[in-house]
């Protein structure tokens, strides 16, 4: 009986070092793709919420992808990233690793780990479930932010999709959305399966991107001028270019980010801000 009981034990200790050890290979192969995705000046709107909200059907439909809509745990373990669709920004829709209710204590480090990631999102979409009960969905919410506070995500835009509002009526969907309003920037009641009021979504999506600031750019002609008007290109979106006798003239919308990396290459008072 002992020896069976102790046999398990160890059984189940070796399984959650093989699940510790993927989520630690995960976050780092993660880590190393949103470096790559950054410098690439794209932006990233990660999704979040628990198991069973719909994150991948939404992320679905806005990328157009076909990530695995399932409940296992693994699945969507692998956070899935895409180009969104519908918005002229270079956005990167990632869709996160789901919350789950009663995820053993030994677990959560692990978890809360890969869900760092999310930390470094220029917006975060907490999808909630609007068919829950009104007690489960503020439970949910606590539990989210509670999460969130925890592994130290703070300054990042918070937006809920409010889920599956074809399941719940009108006073419904004002009712769930009062529970949540407090928590986050905006809530935009969807559903992603019907494919319902994802414009609000996006736009709202849209408001909370770091936002962009028209420049005048002037490039001296050099053995560099080529591939910083390609860097340009590929990190900010250019309006018009000029190629003159000495120079290149670039009107281009940039990030902050971007503007920022252009103000250390370029030489001094080659990058004016238009207003
Ligand atoms: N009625 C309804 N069901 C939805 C909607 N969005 C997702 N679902 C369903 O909810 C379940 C969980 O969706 P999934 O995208 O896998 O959730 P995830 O675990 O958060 O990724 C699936 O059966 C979906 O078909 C919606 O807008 N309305
Ligand atoms: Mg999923």
């Amino acid at each position: 009986g002992e020896d069976l009981l102790n046999l398990r034990v160890m059984e189940i200790r070796r399984r959650i070092a093989v699940i510790r050890s993927k989520l630690a290979k995960i976050s780092q192969a993660q880590e190393l793709k949103r470096k790559r995705r950054s410098a690439e000046g794209f932006l990233e709107v990660a999704l979040a919420g628990y198991t069973n909200s719909g994150k991948s059907t939404l992320h679905r439909v806005l990328t157009g992808s076909t990530v695995e809509v399932a409940d296992e745990l693994f699945t969507t373990l692998s956070t899935k990233a895409s180009l969104l669709r519908g918005t002229d920004r270079r956005v990167i829709l990632s869709d996160s690793v789901g919350f789950i209710s009663n995820l053993p204590r030994s677990l959560l480090r692990a978890f809360n780990t890969t869900l760092m990631e999310i930390g470094n999102a220029d917006v975060i979409v907490l999808v909630v479930d609007a068919s829950d009960p009104d007690d489960e969905i503020a439970r949910k919410v606590e539990t989210c932010m509670d999460t969130f506070n925890e592994i130290g995500i703070n300054g990042v835009p918070l937006i809920c999709a409010l889920n599956k509002i074809d399941l719940v009526d009108e006073e419904e969907i004002g009712r769930k959305t009062a529970l949540v309003v407090d928590c986050v920037e905006e809530v935009a009641p969807i559903s992603a399966m019907h494919g319902t009021n994802l414009e609000s979504l996006l736009a709202a999506i849209e408001r909370h991107l770091p936002s962009l600031a028209r420049y005048r750019l002037v490039i001296p002609y050099g053995d560099d001028s080529m591939s910083l008007l390609s860097w340009v290109h590929d990190n900010a979106r250019v309006l018009s270019e000029e190629f003159n006798s000495d120079s290149i003239e670039v009107m281009a919308h940039l990030s902050q980010e971007v503007a920022q990396r252009l103000f250390k290459m370029l030489p001094a008072g080659a990058l004016t801000r238009m207003e």
